[in-house]
């Protein structure tokens, strides 16, 4: 597309518009198109005024994150906004959908701007672990004010049309087609002779200096040691209390300090992981209708999902009871989401009206995807498969939501294994946005498409796993487990371990996710592991607490006590004591461990698992294991995820770290995987790895299932 392309004349308005699919993102031939059309625009005598707006649902997602990880190319952008903002002609921002980033600044760096209805404009920089570098920090305080410039930048959410423009960003909505309300717009203040009005020499709203570092103060702790929330704040004060050009050289300077920095590379490897295309898309079968059997926490989860993400849904269950107990927290949960505007009045009247109950298995017939989410034991679960393949309709797709058991020994049951894949959801299934598409030995390309079909349709990350114990997150998550087993038999408390791995930046410690996932699940699974290690340590202090009745927040008591007033979590000497006891049985001596000692074992145990699923392909690439750790575990996003953190430490230093724990644990554990010693070997990354496997694959046709 040449840059003529791009222009089009409307009388004496001229019209550029963003085409640069699929989100019309400002990479560097857009942005040249955009300079090269301002600067003829603005000498042509017979354009008295210019409207820009984006091709398709959106006006500009942003700038183009791949180009972040290339030399920067010119024009740059806060070079092309200068020169729009400088235009001696009117320019009209028409804005819809996605205007995000460096569209929203270009939106800023325009002199006026309407937008349609379904307006989402966003500053989702810092989620990228960056800042508005284009301008933004200095703009759009002009418009909007200190605090909720502070609030858009740091929290990254977008806002719609009405706060839009109640914040003075936007100046009118426009109902109806939006190009042809834009041009009149533009071609009445072309015709009324009013000049451009250019946001920077808008007055700067008064500001109290303390201002920025109370905002500072209460930003979450996890965001204050983050790079980019400071420096937006930052980047805001400056612009506050320097001239312009000079807080626009500030923001520029801390943008660049931003873009270098890992926990940006961390930030902008995982988007584009969170993005993988379906495989074999075209291959998946229509759903119009799914049914879930099993109401528990899991089933309505579920159904929640199904039923917002727009698809009719049976929930199935063997007593009254329990379906109404299931189809009770489906309706709380849509309220809720109604009540915190997650849905609005519209979209949760409809969820509601796709989930129906039934107590009839055969209710199954009408479903093109049949989840089965019941009690996690093998016999009850080939019992079900084995009526699911009677009764389901041909060419159904039967899922089960199985975390750790046989999937291939599920579908055999059913007499049509290639109808059956695993969909992992994760708890709760509502909210968590992960799935473990598990493809058993037969499960077909078409019902694997499928079940990743659906999972994207509804909102969530699809990510195709092997069929082993535990697939791939759980499998990981006991090696993790293990090794803070150990330690508590060893003498860490259960709170310094936690303490140690929420600083390193966990969602949570792992005894307190013990704690509020129940200890008798992982107890109960223990006890039908057939292949567990043969070793009376492992996961001792776990069935110790399960085998007393402290299963954790549902009966008060497990690794921390529930039973205060507010139900608030507590140390509980008692458990350090009962590990202490169970340690010396088991003759392990107890000593002091280190938060460092604490994350390096659990951390790397992830790690050399993690590399061990690889060579055995039950993960397709490393950046699936980081998106899986990343948005189903609460591993920080701002590392990475386990592989991409295992980069960042180096392979070398990470394969001399375990042989190191070797020596001290024993080599079972801590052999370093065949993969993570080769890639050390070579000076490779698990990231150079990656990518020249899909170089490689490329050249033969994209992700597998
Ligand atoms: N750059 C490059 N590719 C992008 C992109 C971007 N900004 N946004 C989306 N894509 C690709 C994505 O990888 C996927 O590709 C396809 O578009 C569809 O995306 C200077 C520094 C816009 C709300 O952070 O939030 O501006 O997998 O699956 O669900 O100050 O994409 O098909 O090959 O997500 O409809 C700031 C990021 C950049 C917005 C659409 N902007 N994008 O959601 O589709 S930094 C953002 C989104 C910046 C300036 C700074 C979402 C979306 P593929 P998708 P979607």
């Amino acid at each position: 597309m040449t840059t003529l392309d791009a222009v089009a004349l409307d009388g004496e308005v001229a019209v550029f518009t963003f085409d640069h699919p699929p989100v019309n993102a400002l990479a560097q031939p857009v942005r040249a198109r955009l300079l090269a059309a301002i600067e003829a625009l603005d000498a042509d005598p017979g354009v008295r005024a210019i409207v820009l707006i984006g091709h398709g649902r959106n006006f500009v997602a942003g700038a183009d994150v791949r180009e972040f990880d290339r030399p920067p190319l010119p024009p740059y952008l806060p070079d092309v906004l200068a020169r729009v903002e400088a235009c001696g002609k009117p320019v009209v921002a028409a804005l819809a959908g996605s205007t995000l980033g460096g569209g929203a600044e270009t939106a800023l760096a325009s002199h006026y701007r309407c937008a349609a209805g379904d307006l989402q404009l966003g500053f989702p920089e810092v989620s990228l672990g960056l800042l508005p570098g284009a301008g933004g920090t200095v703009r759009l305080p002009r418009l909007a004010g200190w605090q909720a410039s502070l609030e858009l930048m740091t929290s990254g959410k977008p806002i719609g049309i009405d706060r839009a423009i109640d914040l003075g960003i936007v100046d009118r909505r426009v109902d109806g087609d939006l190009r042809s309300g834009a041009v009149a717009w533009a071609r009445e203040l072309a015709r009324a002779g009013t000049p451009p009005r250019r946001v920077l020499e808008l007055p700067v709203p008064a500001s109290r200096p303390a201002q920025f570092e109370e905002f500072l103060r209460v930003l979450p702790a996890t965001a204050r040691r983050l790079p980019a929330p400071p420096r937006i704040v930052e980047a805001l004060a400056s612009a506050a209390m320097l001239p312009a050009d000079a807080a626009l050289a500030r923001a520029r300077a801390l943008f660049l300090e931003c873009l270098a920095s890992t926990e940006s590379r961390a930030l902008r490897h995982l988007f584009f992981a969170e993005r993988g295309a379906v495989p074999d898309a075209g291959l998946a079968r229509p759903v119009g209708q799914a049914a879930v059997l099993g109401a528990g926490t899991m089933g309505s989860g579920i159904a929640i999902s199904l039923a917002s993400g727009g698809i009719p849904v049976t929930l199935i269950e063997a007593k009254q009871e329990a379906l109404d107990a299931g189809l009770a927290r489906v309706k709380s949960a849509i309220d809720s989401a109604e009540r915190k505007g997650r849905l609005d009045a519209a979209e949760a009247a409809a969820a509601r009206g796709r989930v129906q109950g039934s107590l009839t298995l055969a209710a199954v017939a009408g479903a093109d995807l049949v989840i089965e989410a019941v009690y996690e034991n093998m016999a009850v679960k080939r019992e079900v498969f084995g009526r699911l393949g009677q009764l389901a309709r041909s060419g159904a797709v039967l899922a089960t939501n199985t975390s750790t058991l046989d999937v291939d020994a599920i579908a055999a049951a059913s007499g049509r294994p290639a109808d059956v894949v695993g969909m992992h959801f994760f708890s709760p299934a509502n909210v968590m946005r992960l799935v473990e598409v598990v493809r058993g030995r037969e499960s077909s390309r078409e019902a694997l498409a499928t079940a990743h079909a659906v999972t994207k349709r509804i909102g969530k990350i699809a990510i195709p796993v092997g069929n082993a114990f535990g697939f791939v997150g759980n499998r990981m998550l006991y090696a993790y487990g293990r090794e803070k087993e150990l330690m508590l038999l060893e003498g860490a408390k259960p709170e310094s371990i936690d303490r140690a791995l929420v600083d390193f930046g966990m969602a949570m410690g792992p005894n307190a996710v013990g704690d509020l996932a129940g200890l008798d699940i992982g107890w109960q699974v223990r006890k039908e592991w057939k292949e567990k290690p043969d070793d009376p340590r492992f996961y001792r202090a776990s069935d110790l607490l399960a085998e007393l009745g402290r299963f954790g927040q549902k009966t008060g008591r497990g690794f921390y006590r529930y039973d205060g007033p507010g139900g608030e979590r507590t140390p509980d000497p008692e458990v350090s004591e009962l590990i202490r006891a169970e340690a010396e049985r088991l003759g392990v001596r107890q000593r002091s461990v280190e938060p460092g000692e604490v994350v390096t074992r659990c951390i790397l145990a992830l790690v050399n698992e993690g590399a061990r699923i690889l060579e055995e392909g039950i993960a397709a690439s490393p950046a699936d294991i980081d998106v899986i750790w990343c948005n189903g575990y609460g591993f920080p996003r701002h590392r990475g995820g386990p592989m991409f953190y295992a980069d960042t430490i180096g392979l070398g230093p990470a394969v001399e770290a375990i042989r190191e724990l070797a020596k001290l644990h024993g080599a079972r554990d801590w052999t370093p995987a065949g993969l993570l010693v080769t890639l050390a070997g070579e000076g490779a990354t698990f990231g150079s790895w990656q990518a020249g496997r899909e170089g490689a694959r490329d050249g033969n046709g994209g992700r597998q299932a």
